[in-house]
């Protein structure tokens, strides 16, 4: 780890030294996901569940070129409401850090992040993967779950993908889909996708067991863990399928590509289902933050310390 890019908080510094358990969370979704003030209470939310569960939560960011791990209030309030933020995958970190910009970190580029400063288990909402508005268009979060040894705790991904494609992504990458209570690959707002997990685990003691037996094998893949959204804010297939097929075609007619796709379809999903995705998406990322640090205690624990 190159010290001179990051700064590590003072409370991951002491976590770190102590082993104590440390979640890693994205902040694409405070940049780019969520409008303000929503994205400055879902940080705040899911930092305080993660902390109600006795681990630590780290969330990284770049702010003035520095990548950050763990952020104050202040420094969160500085990230919801910067100016033009760079969505930080992981091409990006050169670019923010040259020209001291502030930016949210995606998937990918959050799982780099963490991984340089020894962080194994981290909590989104969804993953990016393959797009199916016709044209190449496939996440840099899959090759970084294809070669960064870490637990990803997420809602699945949306249908705004192309899910078949995305999950025979992961398979040819050796990332198991771990169902976490399920055997179905859950569509972040619905916990079904009539697709199936490669493999269903019922507890966070198995989840890190089936980790321990990944990567004592040699590999190197990330285990993505898959909690489907809570039965009650789940929203019907009826409902939120013709909403996503009208965001991906605006943004077909709006010829809107490359980084800046995910998030106008994630602007356009909230606008068009009035809020009401919103809230699944914020309870949705909750339960991940709950799971993933369930999950980060017994890594550290005397029996995942010896697993993992
Ligand atoms: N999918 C969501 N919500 C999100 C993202 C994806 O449902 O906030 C964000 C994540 O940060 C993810 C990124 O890593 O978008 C993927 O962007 P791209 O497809 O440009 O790689
Ligand atoms: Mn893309």
């Amino acid at each position: 780890m190159n010290n001179s890019h990051f700064i590590i908080s003072p409370e991951i510094l002491r976590a770190l030294e102590l082993a104590l358990p440390i979640v890693a969370l994205e902040s694409t979704v405070i940049t780019h996901g969520l409008p303000i003030p929503q994205n400055i209470k879902l940080a705040q939310d899911m930092e305080a569940k993660i902390h109600e569960q006795g681990a630590v939560p780290a969330t990284i960011a770049l702010l003035d070129g520095k990548i950050r791990i763990g952020i104050s209030q202040g420094e969160l309030d500085k990230l919801a409401k910067a100016k033009d933020p760079v969505k930080v995958s992981r091409r990006d970190f050169a670019r923010a850090i040259v020209k001291k910009l502030d930016g949210g970190t995606t998937v990918a580029g959050t799982m780099l992040a963490a991984q340089q400063a020894g962080i194994r288990v981290f909590a989104t909402g969804g993953i990016g993967g393959v797009h199916r508005e016709g044209h190449l268009d496939i996440s840099t979060d899959l090759q970084a779950l294809a070669d960064t040894p870490m637990i990803v705790v997420c809602a699945g991904a949306k249908s705004i993908l192309d899910l078949p494609a995305t999950l025979e992504y992961l398979e040819t990458m050796a990332v198991p889909v771990v169902g976490y209570q399920t055997d179905e690959f859950p569509a972040f707002f619905s916990r079904t996708s009539g697709l199936n997990v490669s493999v269903r685990l019922d507890t966070p003691e198995e989840i890190v067991s089936f980790a321990k037996a990944h990567w004592d094998l040699g590999l190197k893949s990330a285990i993505l863990v898959t909690n489907p959204i809570p039965e009650a804010y789940s929203l019907p297939n009826e409902e939120i399928d013709p909403i996503i097929a009208k965001a991906s075609e605006d943004a077909q007619s709006r010829d809107i590509h490359g980084q800046a796709l995910t998030p106008f379809l994630l602007q356009r999903i909230n606008e068009l289902s009035k809020g009401r995705s919103l809230r699944s998406n914020l309870i949705l990322l909750e339960n991940n933050a709950v799971l993933a640090a369930k999950i980060a205690k017994v890594v550290v624990s005397g029996q995942g310390r010896k697993n993992v």
